[in-house]
């Protein structure tokens, strides 16, 4: 039996597995949860990330505009399935409060850690890199110093320091569709300067990860390690397949990899996953989890068109990953050279 080591969460989003399935994560057959067209000006909405706030969810979702410019929506939920979107994209301001927007911004994961919300997305800083914006009741977000230099994607925070430092893992990049990609970590003492840089896992053998991977929601606490859901990517003669994945970090040093899943959790099989703007991917960046019964719901962007909805419990998703487990030396190592 394996434990959540977080908050309860008695309202988190559930449907029980179906019968007969033995998937280890298994979708919403109401999926997908966000159709396109989601508000005027916004022709999809995907890759987007959800929290518990205030006895209800809120997330940060990515909406392409019309103009083919992603950006940032605030959303609200009181079942985490069913979400109503400011018409406006997220206002950011920079520390005196004057407006700082970035020219565009995609991907967004959020984070609580102590008091404070974090926004964290990609975003152009003279190409391709991450930013991050802090908030404490979803009206102001500030700007915070952009942790890394060009060219990085998929930032994701783990929702408390570990060893005193804030933690997060990101994903080098390159600044076009990057051919490559392993998961890296770097940590702060106070979100500005990041440093003490280590590898976490790369790209592997496995054929359905074989090009590159990258952080996904943000790790959850268990008493085996931090759970990472994740997204592994492979190269077809019809482009790019984005699975999920499952890893279990060690818990004082999370760039030391105790286990890894050599198969995907979910890949591509549901008519919104196959078929859409970019077809194929299944792009996880949030997970809901409740301690007392143990479910975890993901939340995945579906071919670049939508967001969709997975269940598991951290028995399951633990007891699959161990099971499967296949780490390579690179994956067991501290990650310094
Ligand atoms: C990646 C990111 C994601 C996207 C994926 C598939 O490089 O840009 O936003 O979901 O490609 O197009």
């Amino acid at each position: 039996m394996s434990k959540l080591i977080c908050p309860a969460l008695p309202n988190i989003p559930w449907q029980d597995r179906p019968v007969g399935s033995s998937a280890p994560l298994w979708r919403y057959d109401a999926n997908p949860i966000i159709p396109r067209d989601p508000l005027p000006g916004v022709a999809r909405i995907f890759n987007s990330a959800v929290i518990p706030y205030e006895r209800a969810f809120i997330g940060v979702f990515r909406g392409e505009q019309i103009n083919g410019v992603p950006y940032i929506y605030l959303g609200r939920s009181g079942d985490g399935i069913h979400w109503a979107f400011e018409p406006e994209k997220i206002h950011f301001v920079d520390d005196q409060g004057a407006p700082a927007q970035p020219v565009y911004a995609y991907d967004p994961r959020l984070v609580q850690v102590e008091d404070t919300y974090y926004a964290i997305w990609c975003q152009d800083f003279y190409g391709a890199s991450i930013g991050m914006a802090k908030t404490q009741d979803f009206k102001t977000f500030t700007r915070l110093e952009d942790p890394f230099i060009p060219f990085n994607r998929n930032a994701v925070l783990f929702p408390r320091k570990i060893g005193g430092l804030y933690t997060m893992l990101s994903r080098p990049s390159d600044s076009s569709h990057t051919p490559f990609g392993d998961i890296f970590l770097s940590q702060s003492p106070d979100l500005t300067f990041w440093g003490r840089h280590r590898h976490v896992m790369g790209k592997s053998s496995h054929w359905w990860e074989s090009v590159k991977i990258g952080g996904g929601a943000a790790p959850i606490e268990t008493d085996e390690g931090w759970l990472l859901f994740y997204h592994g990517v492979t190269g077809t003669c019809n482009g790019f397949v984005y699975s999920i994945g499952g890893a279990i970090l060690d818990i004082d040093e999370p760039s030391r990899v105790l286990y890894r899943c050599q198969n995907f959790l979910l890949t591509p099989t549901e008519w919104y996953e196959e078929r859409g703007f970019v077809p194929n991917v299944c792009f996880p960046c949030a997970a809901l989890a409740d301690s007392e019964t143990g479910r975890i719901a993901v939340y995945y962007g579906c071919a670049d068109s939508y967001v969709g909805l997975a269940f598991t419990t951290v028995d399951e998703v633990v007891g699959y990953i161990k099971a499967n487990s296949q780490l390579s030396e690179s994956d067991r190592e501290l990650g310094k050279r």
